[in-house]
C-alpha cells in the first residue's frame, strides 16, 4: 500500500538527544540506542470507520518518537500495518450493505488524509494484512511444524505454552488475561483449546466470508496477531527498537505477537521497548468505534478547525496518560496556536537556543510533550512581555516546533 506524503522536517542547530522511554514489559524506562537506523513498528488502524481523536493521539506519540530520532540524525525505519480484513470490518460492511474491501479502502484513504493534515510523518512501509497473507501462511506452517500450533475443527491455534517468555510483555495473571482475551477478539470459552487464551493463527474459511489459499493450512484467513508479526519480521527483523500502539493492545495483541515472533526465531525479545499510549475518552468512556462515542479528525477539519490546533490539543497531554477530549481542550489549543503564531511572526524575540534544548530534553524524557509546550509558552510569554533583539529567534522557534512537535506555525 502507499502511505501518505511526508511534511518536511527542518534541520535544527545543535545535537539531538537519545530517547528514554517507558517500556511496558519491564515497567520502567529504557534508554534506546538504536544505532544509525532506528526500527519501529506501530499497529495501524482497522479501517471500518474514520480516524478519531484517540487514534490520532496514539499516532502522535509515535510520530514524536520518529522526530526525536530524526533529530539525532538517524534514519528511521517505521512500519505500520492496516488491518484490512477482520471481524469488526466484515460486520460493519455487512450492517451497511457495502463491500468490505471497498469500505477498507475508503477509510484507509481518509486516514491518510487525516495523517497528512496532522503532519504525522508517514511510515516507510505501509502494509495491508491482505497483501501480507502470502508471507503469513509459511509462518503458520512453521509454527505448526514446530509443535507450537494445533488444529481445532480446521482452525489453527497458537499454543502460548510454546514460548517460555509468554506473559513478559503484559505481566498479567491468568485470570486477567482470560478476561481481556474475551473482550478483545479472543475466544477463551471455546472448548478443546489447550489454554483458553491461545489465539487463532489461521481461521478456516467461513460461509459468506472472504478467504484465501492457505497452502497446507487450507482456505481461510489469518489471525490478527500473526499479521502484525509477519509484517514486522519481514520489514524490520527481530530485536527492533519499539513496538507501539495504544494501551488496549498490550494484551492480547502485543503479548501474543511477541510470543509468535520469539517462537518463530528462537530469539528474545522481539522489541527492545513495548510502548503504549493512554486512552482518550469522550463523555467519560474510552472513545471506541464499537461504542460510537467518537470525535473524528475529518469532522473537525470539515468544521474548519485548524489541524495544527488539533495537534496541539494532543500534545497538551502526556502520551501515557488517559485523558478526556472536551471542547475546552480544543479551545485552549486554538488559543495557544494563535499566541504562538503571533509570536513567531514578529521580527525578533528573546534568544531561542535554550528553548530548543528544553524541547529536546522534554521529548527525550519519555516524550514529555506537555513540558515541551510549557517551554515554548515561556518563550512566547517573554516575548510578549518584553520583546527581544534576536532577529533569528522567531525562525528558530518556528523550525523547532515544526521539526520536533510537528506543528506548522
Ligand atoms: N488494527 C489494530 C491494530 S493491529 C487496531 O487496534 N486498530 S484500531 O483502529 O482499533 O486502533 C488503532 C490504534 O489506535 C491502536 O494503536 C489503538 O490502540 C489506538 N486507539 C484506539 N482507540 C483509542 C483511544 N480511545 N485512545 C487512544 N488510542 C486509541
Ligand atoms: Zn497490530
Amino acid at each position: 500500500m502507499h502511505a501518505w506524503p511526508a511534511s518536511e522536517v527542518p534541520a535544527l542547530p545543535g545535537q539531538g538527544r537519545d530517547l528514554r522511554i517507558h517500556d511496558t514489559a519491564t515497567g520502567g524506562p529504557v534508554t534506546l540506542d538504536p544505532g544509525p537506523v532506528a526500527r519501529i513498528y506501530v499497529c495501524g488502524i482497522t479501517p471500518y470507520d474514520a480516524t478519531h481523536i484517540g487514534h490520532a493521539a496514539t499516532y502522535n506519540a509515535f510520530d514524536l518518537v520518529q522526530r526525536v530520532w530524526l533529530d539525532t540524525k538517524r534514519q528511521v525505519h517505521y512500519v505500520q500495518n492496516v488491518t484490512d480484513v477482520d471481524d469488526p470490518l466484515l460486520e460493519r460492511a455487512d450492517r451497511d450493505g457495502v463491500d468490505w474491501a471497498a469500505l477498507a479502502e475508503q477509510e484507509t484513504a481518509l486516514f491518510r488524509e487525516d495523517m497528512t493534515a496532522l503532519r504525522m510523518l508517514p511510515p516507510r512501509h505501509y502494509i495491508g494484512a491482505v497483501e501480507a497473507i502470502p508471507g503469513i501462511v509459511p509462518l503458520v506452517e512453521r509454527l505448526r511444524d514446530h509443535g507450537a500450533a494445533y488444529e481445532l475443527e480446521g482452525d489453527i491455534y497458537f499454543s502460548v505454552e510454546s514460548d517460555p517468555h509468554f506473559g513478559q510483555v503484559s505481566n498479567l495473571d491468568a485470570a486477567a488475561m482470560r478476561l481481556l482475551s474475551a473482550e478483545r477478539g479472543g475466544d477463551p470459552e471455546r472448548p478443546g483449546k489447550k489454554n483458553p487464551v491461545d489465539p487463532m493463527l489461521w481461521m478456516a474459511a467461513r460461509e459468506g466470508e472472504p478467504s484465501w489459499d492457505g497452502g497446507s493450512l487450507g482456505r481461510g484467513r489469518p489471525g490478527w496477531h500473526i499479521e502484525c508479526v509477519a509484517i514486522a519480521l519481514d520489514h524490520l527483523g527481530m530485536g527492533f527498537d519499539v513496538q507501539g500502539g495504544g494501551s488496549d493492545l498490550v494484551f492480547p495483541h502485543h503479548e501474543m505477537g511477541a510470543s509468535h515472533a520469539q517462537v518463530l526465531t528462537g530469539e528474545f525479545p522481539m522489541a527492545k521497548a513495548y510502548v503504549h499510549a493512554g486512552m482518550v475518552a469522550l463523555h467519560g468512556e474510552k472513545m471506541s468505534k464499537s461504542k460510537g462515542n467518537l470525535v473524528f479528525v475529518s469532522a473537525l477539519r470539515r468544521d474548519g478547525v485548524d489541524p495544527a490546533a488539533i495537534r496541539l490539543a494532543l500534545l497538551a497531554h502526556h502520551y501515557r496518560a488517559d485523558w478526556e477530549w472536551t471542547d475546552q481542550v480544543l479551545r485552549d489549543a486554538e488559543a495557544r496556536l494563535g499566541r504562538w503564531r503571533a509570536a513567531v511572526s514578529r521580527p525578533d524575540g528573546p534568544p531561542a537556543e535554550a528553548l530548543v534544548e528544553e524541547i529536546r530534553e522534554a521529548l527525550a524524557d519519555d516524550l514529555d510533550a506537555p513540558a515541551a509546550l510549557a517551554a515554548v509558552d515561556r518563550w512566547v510569554g517573554l516575548q510578549e512581555a518584553s520583546g527581544g533583539t534576536d532577529t533569528g529567534a522567531p525562525g528558530v522557534v518556528s523550525r523547532a516546533v515544526d521539526a520536533l512537535l510537528g506543528v506548522a506555525l
